[in-house]
């Protein structure tokens, strides 16, 4: 039997009963985080609105919500900057500054950012998050067309999409091989990853005593970065925001950390993908961005595709040479449309084998090598599964035509959302539910995934 979930005049979405329950429980957990104009990873751990959790969760919303969903996209580009960076969190003036740290007065990004063209009147953090934006804006549009139409979205957030993947592309390539770097460990969103604690060793940390840490408040110390990666994310963007948030550009740059990461890399890749496609729908002409993808994707499989190891390596561009760490980013290449077929059934084979466990030892795939010697099954991004990355692995299994890994890979998702109270992350061995629940893009993506024809190549 199917169940129609409908709000606010938006597509009918139909899911099997078991899903049904699923997918009210998802809704309700949105609509509790949702403020009116965003939506929060969670209310108490992350109360503002982050980049790259907004671009997931606007995917799962618009299958309740094309309006919604759009709002909360047009949310976050609102306090884009003039240089075109999308920032990685744009504060909410009604919560009081110890909810959070770093808060807007460590920030300051209306007066440190102002030479970068920071937001005069919205206060934002000064780093970035991955671009999933023009891939969520074209998921959004084509779940509702006319809702899209109508309120005239393509049309509005195109440059501005634009405007981020230039920043990204032509102030962020530190390395000068045409790829993106990120500057902090907070940039590609997997924060405490042991693919960052060799080029993290090299910074020295702020004094512990020079900031308040908001987190431990509301989660498990042993599921949280320790306080001395805190210092040195602390020193890190301190010291950036002190430069004016200036971007140098190549190899000389003044960052001390600056590490491609194929996961941002492969995101942006597929976000140049969808922004062709939005290009097109706009009567325009899509060739410039299917290019850039083509140059993106020629350097992504040059610079850090090894396969000895059956994986991408993030590449450390200060020290020059390859990070030998599997983080799960490394596989995240699995989402570029077009990849080649051989790299892609090397990537399911080291997907499948000891070190990520899908579909044999491991739920869920975790975070980082389950053989690797920093795997810790509890600690954020040290090996705990996340549904972000396992929503996106589904989808390039799907797309590269692995259609029943897709599908075992979907049901493990949904179970272990489900049971575990839309965990923000979860034990990849045996599901258990850690760190904050209620938690935003896992309800999201929930309702993403029951919303997908089982056996299908698409959503
Ligand atoms: C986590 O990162 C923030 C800093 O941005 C934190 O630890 O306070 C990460 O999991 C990141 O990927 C996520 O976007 C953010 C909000 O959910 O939390």
């Amino acid at each position: 039997m199917e169940h129609v979930v409908q709000q606010d005049g938006c597509p009918r979405v139909r899911f099997t009963e078991r899903g049904a329950v699923t997918a009210q429980h998802a809704r309700r957990v949105l609509s509790r985080n949702w403020t009116g104009s965003s939506t929060v990873p969670s209310h108490s751990l992350y109360p503002h609105q982050w980049s790259w959790d907004s671009a997931f969760i606007a995917i799962g919303l618009r299958h309740l919500s094309a309006l919604r969903a759009q709002r909360e996209l047009e949310t976050l580009l609102a306090a884009q900057w003039g240089d075109g960076r999308i920032p990685h969190i744009v504060f909410n003036p009604a919560i009081p500054h110890e909810a959070y740290f770093p808060s807007p007065d460590f920030w300051r990004s209306t007066t440190a950012g102002a030479a970068a063209g920071a937001p005069t009147r919205t206060e934002t953090s000064g780093i970035v998050q991955p671009p999933v934006h023009a891939l969520a804006a074209w998921l959004v549009h084509r779940a509702d067309p006319g809702a899209s139409w109508r309120r005239g979205f393509l049309p509005r957030l195109y440059p501005r999409l634009a405007a981020w993947h230039r920043y990204l592309t032509e102030r962020r390539d530190l390395g000068g091989h045409g790829l993106v770097s990120v500057i902090h460990p907070w940039e590609p969103g997997m924060d405490n990853s042991p693919c960052w604690d060799g080029p993290l060793a090299r910074i020295t940390p702020a004094a512990a005593h020079s900031f308040r840490r908001a987190d431990l408040g509301h989660g498990a110390a042993i599921d949280r970065p320790t306080d001395l990666d805190y210092g040195r994310y602390v020193r890190l963007a301190a010291d950036y925001r002190d430069r004016g948030y200036h971007d140098h550009g190549q190899a000389e740059t003044a960052h001390p950390f600056a590490v491609e990461d194929p996961g941002v890399n492969s995101l942006l890749i597929a976000s140049e993908h969808a922004l062709a496609g939005i290009a097109l729908a706009l009567g325009r002409d899509p060739a410039g961005h299917l290019d850039r993808a083509r140059r993106l994707t020629e350097a992504l499989i040059r610079r850090m595709w090894h396969p000895d190891m059956g994986q991408f390596l993030c590449h450390d561009v200060r020290a020059g040479a390859p990070i030998r760490e599997r983080g799960v980013a490394g596989l995240l290449p699995l989402i570029v449309p077009g990849l080649p077929g051989d790299i892609a059934a090397a990537l399911l084979r080291t997907a499948t084998g000891e070190h990520f466990g899908l579909g044999g030892s491991a739920r869920l795939v975790p975070s980082y090598d389950l053989r690797g010697p920093a795997f810790d099954p509890h600690r954020y991004w040290r090996g705990p599964a996340w549904f972000n990355v396992n929503w996106l692995l589904e989808r390039g299994l799907r797309q590269h035509g692995h259609l029943e890994r897709a599908d075992e890979l979907r049901s493990a998702a949904l179970t272990a959302a489900a049971a575990s109270g839309f965990a923000e992350y979860v034990d990849p061995y045996t599901g258990e539910a850690r760190g904050t629940r209620d938690f935003s893009w896992t309800a999201a993506l929930t309702l993403d995934l029951l919303a997908e024809p089982e056996g299908g190549t698409h959503r």
